[in-house]
């Protein structure tokens, strides 16, 4: 058939279900095959290998050491204390004792050996979650505002998110078929059997998605302003709520199109701020999810896999043929957007009260990830907390958790734990450090091209010596950093960004929106991290001394000449002013 490589292996994959189970039962490797590698991001897994152990096993002639992530699906990022529980046990059992929290507020296990595989997939479903869809070419896991002190809506938004993805979740049985199957093809018992998952093992038809799902991922938030803590403008499709008054929600602005993920030196690909396209209703906005996603089926890019994403459809078909072409599957015309405005992209931290006195806590977890060290017994202390807390946890898009839903009376106790494994400190980090963001790139992910999350704290510790100095310590400032273009912390809507090229060199990106609202522009080409110090030292003391009052530091490099403001994707790779790195000090 006609496509790219992905669209040949959907085709025959039979509704996802490829060969993953002769794979699963061949013990002769620790992988599957490519083709399945393919099929099973469906099924929120993906192969990798432990790149720091591969060199050794080359030399060993041992194969890769092969293992394989799991992706955890969280509408909204809401997970009871008995699914945390549940989370930390899974993780120590099989995942090598961590558990990350991702920038989509999802869990994710790594290391999970192939023989475990299915047992882990059981007993996640067990915890009445599942990874179906949490990658692939289909809607991922919906976001949502997980901030529930905000104001007495959040509860309507949650309850939309949860519908969206309900509404499109695929319907083949083949996640049933692989996972939740024992050795002679008999169902297991999970306590958690997802109820929109076909449920009967010769369903083959996906009413929404076809035969050949969608050409590529597909991302949907939904934001309550002031705060866009989902990072609206950075995904396929989110939704904008319109409050009327502080209890109802009158509708939701659309926007289409966003997206972060580029390759380095092909400038048809670029990152892409989402388009408002109109306003909906509460009661529409199923329906709209539904006919954009068709939109993208029936007109997205399936030759070019890098230009397949819904920006790109938008940028070739222009913003009102998409409108129209929507409008026709909806049978009604959106109405004209909606007054908003946005302050911030980061988490707000520490504790906040709501309208009936109960508690919430939101914990920085640098970079999402949870475990336990000599000095930081992060990992033990939430697991001490889930066993006495009787409201909820709330992953952040920007990888950190939220104690929510305390009973006053249970907030002394709470407190207590967070004070004695040191989890309140880490709300009194730098401005800085608050405000960070890295992917997870080595050892797990295959496509980094440099380090990340294990480099970027001890790259703010440098920074902060100069923030420091300049009388910065407090001041928030977006700093982000991916191994690689892709984007994965969403590096464009930083006002600092470090996007991997080679081991120990970067590209440097200044100058994005604090409120996400901005694509930052790229500033130096391959720096090399050694300089950073004497390349980003200069700017921020420039800013310290001339900032006008209030003036964000993306706005300030934009003021200050150091780059151009970027105006839309299709602008990102313009204006680029090549320079010499600073000396290094
Ligand atoms: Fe991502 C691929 C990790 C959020 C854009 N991403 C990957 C893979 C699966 C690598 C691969 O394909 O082999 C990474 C696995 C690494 C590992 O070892 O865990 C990976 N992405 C992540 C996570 C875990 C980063 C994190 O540190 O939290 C995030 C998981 C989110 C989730 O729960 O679903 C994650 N990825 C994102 C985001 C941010 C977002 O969506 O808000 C983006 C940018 C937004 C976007 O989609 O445009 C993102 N990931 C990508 C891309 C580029 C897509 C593109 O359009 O070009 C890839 C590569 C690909 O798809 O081919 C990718
Ligand atoms: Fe991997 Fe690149 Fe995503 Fe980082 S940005 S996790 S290196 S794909």
């Amino acid at each position: 058939m006609a496509g790219s490589k992905n669209e040949g292996i959907k085709d025959a994959s039979n509704y996802l279900r490829g060969t993953v189970l002769e794979g699963l039962a061949d013990t002769s490797t620790g992988a599957i095959s490519a083709d399945d590698q393919q099929v099973t991001k469906f099924h929120g897994i993906y192969q990798q290998d432990d790149r720091d152990l591969r060199k050794e096993r080359r030399k060993a002639k041992q194969e890769k050491a092969f293992s394989f992530m799991i992706r955890v699906r969280v509408p909204g990022g809401v997970a009871t204390p008995t699914q945390w529980l549940e989370m930390d046990r899974i993780a120590q059992q099989y995942g090598g004792s961590a558990l990350k929290l991702t920038t989509r507020q999802a869990f994710q296990f790594h290391g999970v050996i192939k023989s475990e595989l299915k047992k882990t997939i059981q007993e996640i479903n067990a915890a009445l979650l599942d990874t179906v869809a949490a990658c692939g070419d289909v809607n991922r896991n919906v976001m949502c505002n997980p901030n529930p002190y905000q104001s007495k809506v959040h509860g309507q938004v949650q309850d939309l998110a949860v519908k969206i993805s309900d509404h499109l979740t695929p319907r083949t049985g083949a996640y049933h078929e692989i996972w939740l199957t024992d050795s002679e093809g008999e169902k297991v018992k999970v306590t958690h059997d997802p109820p929109l998952l076909g449920g009967s093992f010769d369903e083959g038809e996906e009413p929404i998605y076809g035969k050949l799902y969608l050409p590529r991922k597909f991302k949907i938030v939904i934001a309550v302003p002031p705060s866009n803590d989902v990072d609206i403008f950075a995904h396929d499709l989110g939704y904008i709520a319109i409050l009327d008054g502080d209890e109802k929600i009158d509708g939701y602005n659309v926007t289409v199109g966003g997206g972060m993920g580029m390759s380095h030196g092909k400038t048809e690909t670029f990152p892409r701020i989402a388009d408002v396209l109109g306003f909906c209703t509460p009661e529409q906005a199923v329906a709209v999810s539904e006919a954009v996603v068709k939109v993208q089926r029936d007109n997205g890019n399936r030759e070019v896999r890098l230009n397949a994403r819904l920006k790109y459809t938008i940028e070739s078909m222009g913003l009102d043929t998409f409108k129209a072409e929507v409008e026709k599957l909806l049978g009604f015309k959106l109405e004209p957007a909606r007054e908003f405005a946005f302050d911030h992209n980061s988490d707000r931290y520490g504790w906040v009260e709501d309208h009936r006195g109960h508690w919430h806590f939101t914990l920085f977890v640098e970079n999402g990830r949870v475990y336990d060290t000599d000095s930081y017994s992060l990992m033990t202390g939430l697991r001490e907390i889930a066993q006495m807390h009787g409201g909820d946890f709330r992953l952040t898009a920007n990888q950190n958790l939220i104690i929510a839903d305390i009973a006053p009376e249970a907030k002394d106790a709470i407190e207590k734990l967070l004070t004695e494994h040191k989890m309140i400190d880490a709300t009194e980090r730098s401005g800085l450090r608050l405000n960070s963001m890295a992917c997870v790139a080595l050892p797990t992910c295959g496509l980094a091209l440099a380090e990340s999350q294990r480099y970027l704290p001890s790259l703010i510790d440098e920074l902060d010596e100069i923030m420091e100095e300049a009388g910065l310590r407090e001041d928030a400032i977006t700093i982000r950093m991916t191994g690689c273009p892709n984007g994965c912390a969403r590096p464009y809507l930083a006002e600092i960004g470090f996007v991997g090229r080679a081991p120990g060199k970067y590209n440097i990106y200044l100058g994005a929106g604090f409120a996400g609202d901005r694509l930052s522009k790229l500033y130096m080409r391959s720096a090399k991290s050694e300089d950073f110090k004497a390349i980003l030292g200069p700017v921020i003391r420039d800013y310290a001394a001339n900032r006008q009052d209030g003036e964000r530091f993306g706005d300030f490099v934009i003021r200050a000449g150091y780059v151009k403001a970027t105006e839309q994707g299709r602008d990102f790779h313009a204006d680029f002013i090549d320079r010499e790195p600073a000396a290094s000090t």
